[in-house]
């Protein structure tokens, strides 16, 4: 009784006001998606809002009785224009999430935000292994450089490849490449003779290729972030790397799915160790590409897309097991833990981390079909983030 008639009266109040939005608003949920849709790293930008979109046109966008909308915002992935933006959404556009983050400053600009005001944040692209312990609302479903390193720091020196000379973009999910695969390659009895540092904007490879060409290594592993690989994989074609008897392999950052197609017969034989591959065989990734090809003028889904497909999911679950109550602390809890399949195999939110465990597959590329694809040839199965035991 007592409830009915409060709520008359709110209701009285909000039309005599004039203010019928006002009661819309708590039937609103907001995610306010951060992403470098312009500049170095549009690509996964572009990558990222499709998965997203992808994701709301098939499950609709209202989620336990609240409309779901998205709000994208282009931070030309700058991390002070990242955590303007962030700011704005929270105080201004008073979102429920925060979401995308392309590249690791970015999401570091931002995770005192999220803690502030307690606004949990959904990291879907940037992979240094630090940024989860950046907040405790941090919830990460792309990767982490150290899951994708260690297993082709197993599979090299076992297949012949000893010496590796290691080159990686200079800052943090490059200094975790680097740092894990090396520990690995050692540890199985491998040698790093050089590990070579490229700056992240605008690289000029030429010189450190020439590096490793006169060192040469059984292979050079290499970490560029996504976006990058084909300018990569073209200067080691060109200087005749291989032909020199040089093996390329790295996270499959390198020999992304976005671009791979593009990057001609010199790509195939390389070999990449990653979370995602188009050419997953699974019927729910074939779904998923196959939607994705059809929203998007043909453009293949890449680990970015996955990251934000997988994210959109993690936050409407949380949004359902919560029926919209509790705030965002309810939210969070309510992400933590949450186990599914993805496109890319079985997934985990590990809720002591809140990070992703996932599936790590060793790849080749090949041809099949007319296209070059990564094709999976190994897996190591539920992988958590080596980064986080130290
Ligand atoms: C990051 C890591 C960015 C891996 C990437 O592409 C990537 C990052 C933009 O943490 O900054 O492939």
């Amino acid at each position: 009784m007592k409830r009915r008639s409060f709520t008359t009266l709110a209701l009285a109040a909000t039309v005599a006001l004039g203010a019928q939005p006002a009661l819309a608003q708590d039937n609103v949920f907001k995610i306010g998606l951060i992403l470098p849709m312009t500049g170095q790293q549009a690509t996964t930008g572009r990558q990222i809002e499709a998965a997203a979109r992808l994701w709301m046109a098939q499950n609709g966008d209202t989620v336990a009785g609240k409309k779901v909308q998205l709000i994208v915002k282009d931070d030309t992935s700058l991390p002070d224009v990242t955590r303007r933006l962030a700011q704005e959404l929270v105080v201004n556009d008073k979102v429920n999430v925060l979401a995308g983050f392309g590249i690791t400053p970015s999401a570091m600009a931002v995770a005192p935000i999220a803690t502030q005001s307690k606004t949990p944040m959904v990291v879907m692209a940037a992979a240094t292994s630090s940024i989860t312990e950046a907040s405790p609302y941090i919830v990460r479903t792309s990767f982490t450089l150290p899951q994708a390193s260690v297993a082709l720091g197993d599979w090299a020196p076992k297949n012949g490849l000893k010496r590796v000379v290691t080159l990686v973009s200079d800052y943090g999910p490059g200094i975790d490449a680097e740092r894990f695969f090396r520990e690995r390659l050692l540890l199985n009895g491998g040698q790093v003779p050089e590990s070579l540092r490229v700056p992240l904007r605008n690289p000029d490879f030429a010189p450190f290729l020439q590096k490793v060409r006169d060192i040469k290594p059984d292979a050079l592993f290499v970490f560029v972030p996504s976006g990058a690989g084909a300018a990569v994989m073209k200067q080691f074609l060109e200087r005749g790397m291989d032909k020199a008897g040089i093996k390329l392999i790295g996270t499959g950052d390198v020999t992304d799915d976005d671009q791979l197609n593009d990057m001609g017969d010199g790509a195939i034989g390389v070999v990449t160790s990653h979370h995602y591959s188009t050419y997953h065989p699974s019927a729910m990734n074939k779904k998923f590409v196959a939607d994705f090809g059809k929203a998007n003028k043909g453009m293949r889904p890449n680990f970015m897309a996955v990251g934000g497909y997988d994210g959109m999911r993690v936050i409407y679950d949380a949004l359902k097991a919560s029926k919209g109550q509790g705030g965002g602390d309810g939210l969070l809890a309510a992400m933590k833990g949450q186990i599914f399949e993805s496109p890319r195999g079985k997934i985990f939110i590990d809720a002591q981390t809140r990070d992703i465990v996932q599936n790590i597959y060793l790849r080749r590329v090949e041809r099949k079909e007319g296209q070059l694809w990564n094709v999976e040839f190994d897996v190591i199965k539920d992988v958590k983030d080596p980064g986080k035991a130290r």
